[in-house]
């Protein structure tokens, strides 16, 4: 008996085999699920059905969060081979490159708030709405990814931080509305990993090694280590957690001062 038997689980935010969703896919995977994923356009279906594969996995659907027609359309497209499903990963943001840079004033924009807060907050709330009725009654689990730059001001994560502290609210705010349906929803606070979405954030190397000398644990996490407990949040392991941010950053929040 593993930990994930007789659950399935979709899974929003596969890029490529670094993506934080991917360690959490294979760790379900391992743990009995049975998965479906979607990708956010043309560009990355064949890596994500390629990855699906490697999981015994057939259904791969595509899902741009900011078209409503296409999140609606996951669920429909779901329907014609789950009458029902259990988990809900979402593991998606996204804000211009020249808003996650310098001065937070000088480089923010209307735009640029409203698409960071409509990809990375909004999303996650319209995939609950889309999805609620297929996940009614069943011990179901919803899942999103955060940052510690949602309650701390850090350089550089500027626009993300606001729409991050949205998506914890959203958290607790899901939880509260979804949990007389059996609907248990919580997010994981990951340390820093080089991700796609990591890629080409400036010393994105000074910031991974910072963590390594300063976390309790002297390390940087894996998407491994975030995977597994995600595996356990959306278990039945966890059947008493809701609206709760889980910390998998070896430590480094809970750190007031390093060096003496
Ligand atoms: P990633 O690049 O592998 O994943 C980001 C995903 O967002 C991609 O799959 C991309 O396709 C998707 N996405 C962006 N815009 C989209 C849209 N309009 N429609 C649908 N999908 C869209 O990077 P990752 O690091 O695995 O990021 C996953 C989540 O983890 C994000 O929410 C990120 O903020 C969070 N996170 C990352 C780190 C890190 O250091 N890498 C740390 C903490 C939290
Ligand atoms: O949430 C994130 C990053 C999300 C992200 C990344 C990109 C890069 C490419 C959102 N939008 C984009 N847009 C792009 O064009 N993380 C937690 C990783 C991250 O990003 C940072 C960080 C950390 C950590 C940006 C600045 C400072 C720290």
């Amino acid at each position: 008996m593993s930990l994930l038997d007789g659950k399935r689980a979709l899974i929003v935010g596969v890029a490529s085999k670094r993506s934080i969703a991917w360690g959490i896919a294979q760790a379900m995977r391992r743990e009995g699920a049975e998965l479906a994923f979607t990708y956010q356009n043309e560009r990355m279906k064949p890596r994500v059905e390629k990855l699906a594969g490697q999981c015994d996995c057939d259904i791969v659907v595509p899902c741009d969060v900011q078209d409503d027609e296409q999140i609606e359309a996951v669920f429909e497209h779901l329907d014609n081979y789950w009458d029902h499903f259990d988990i809900l990963i979402h593991s998606v943001a996204f804000a211009h490159k020249e808003e996650l840079e310098g001065d937070f004033l000088d480089n923010m924009t209307r735009e640029g708030f409203l698409m960071a807060h409509d990809i990375s907050s909004y999303s996650f709330a319209a995939l609950a709405k889309a999805g609620r009725q297929m996940m009614h009654g069943r011990n179901g689990a919803i899942l999103t990814l955060t940052y510690m730059g949602s309650i701390r001001a850090m350089p550089n994560y500027n626009v993300m931080g606001l729409a991050k502290a949205s998506l914890e609210a959203n958290v607790r705010y899901l939880a509260y509305t979804l949990g007389p349906e059996g609907i248990r929803v919580n997010g994981i606070s990951a340390g820093p990993i080089r991700t796609l979405a990591a890629a080409g954030i400036g010393n994105f190397r000074k910031m991974l090694d910072h963590v390594e000398e300063n976390a309790p644990l002297r390390k940087n996490v894996s998407i491994e280590e975030v995977g597994n407990v995600g595996a356990f949040l959306c278990s039945d392991m966890a059947a008493g957690v809701t609206g709760e941010i889980t910390y998998v950053d070896a430590g480094f929040n809970i750190v007031g001062m390093t060096g003496y």
